[in-house]
């Protein structure tokens, strides 16, 4: 029989906390490990990154290697998605509202995406080796569900996390009847933003992201 994992997780040392606001604790993707999750089957699966409002929803999308991903264009202007560093390399072009392209993620990685005519737009898909995995909502919870009973490895990821950090919140856990995972604080320190650059190495130019033309850009 199978069961579910539960837990949450904090975000801390990112600064003064303000009291005024509850805290997000969102977008940390947990997943579990184990020498058969490598063989989990993948076939045929797909997941989905909205192009709406000229942002990709979700920001942090997890998936299964060997899921492909759909970029479905809902909003009225031309979009791109692409990622030239880390995990796995692509560039699915630019096409119009109404339209849609896929791409299937094969390597385990973290695979930064941008669209090359508007600097704001940022994700994150997270390739994994495994079927088991959830995201954190904003209070931090997360639930893992249907996962067969045995031994694995419960690993955590943020955008805003140093893997060094990440790397020692890994541990051990098994899994028999519902399991709760004990609260886990993920440490922001070290944590430097970088500004990226388009799919040519180059600084975006800086009138593409607001001229309202919403033309595409010539090559
Ligand atoms: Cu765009």
């Amino acid at each position: 029989m199978n069961a579910n994992v539960t837990g949450s997780v904090q975000l801390v040392g990112n600064g003064a906390p303000d009291s005024r606001h509850k805290p997000d604790y969102s977008g940390v993707v947990v997943w579990l490990t184990s020498p058969a999750t490598l063989s989990a089957q993948s076939a045929g699966k797909h997941a989905v990154m909205l192009q709406k409002g000229k942002t990709f929803t979700p920001h942090i999308l997890p998936i299964q290697a060997g899921t492909s991903v759909d970029f479905p264009n809902l909003d009225p202007i031309f979009h791109n998605a692409f990622s030239n560093f880390d995990g796995e390399i692509f560039d699915i072009g630019l096409y119009p509202p109404g339209q849609s392209r896929s791409v299937r993620f094969e390597r385990p990685g973290i695979v930064r995406v941008f669209c090359n005519i508007h600097p704001s737009m940022s994700a994150i898909i997270l390739v994994l080796n495994s079927p088991y995995f959830a995201v954190s909502g904003r209070s931090g919870e997360y639930k893992i569900e249907n996962v067969p009973r045995g031994t694995y490895n419960i690993h955590f990821f943020h955008e805003r996390a140093t893997s060094t950090t990440l790397d020692t919140l890994t541990q051990r856990v098994t899994v028999s009847s519902t399991t709760c995972v004990p609260l886990i604080r993920i440490s922001e320190s070290g944590y430097l933003p970088v500004a990226h650059k388009n799919k040519y190495g180059q600084d975006y130019p800086p009138a593409n992201d607001d001229a309202g033309s919403y033309k595409a850009p010539v090559k």
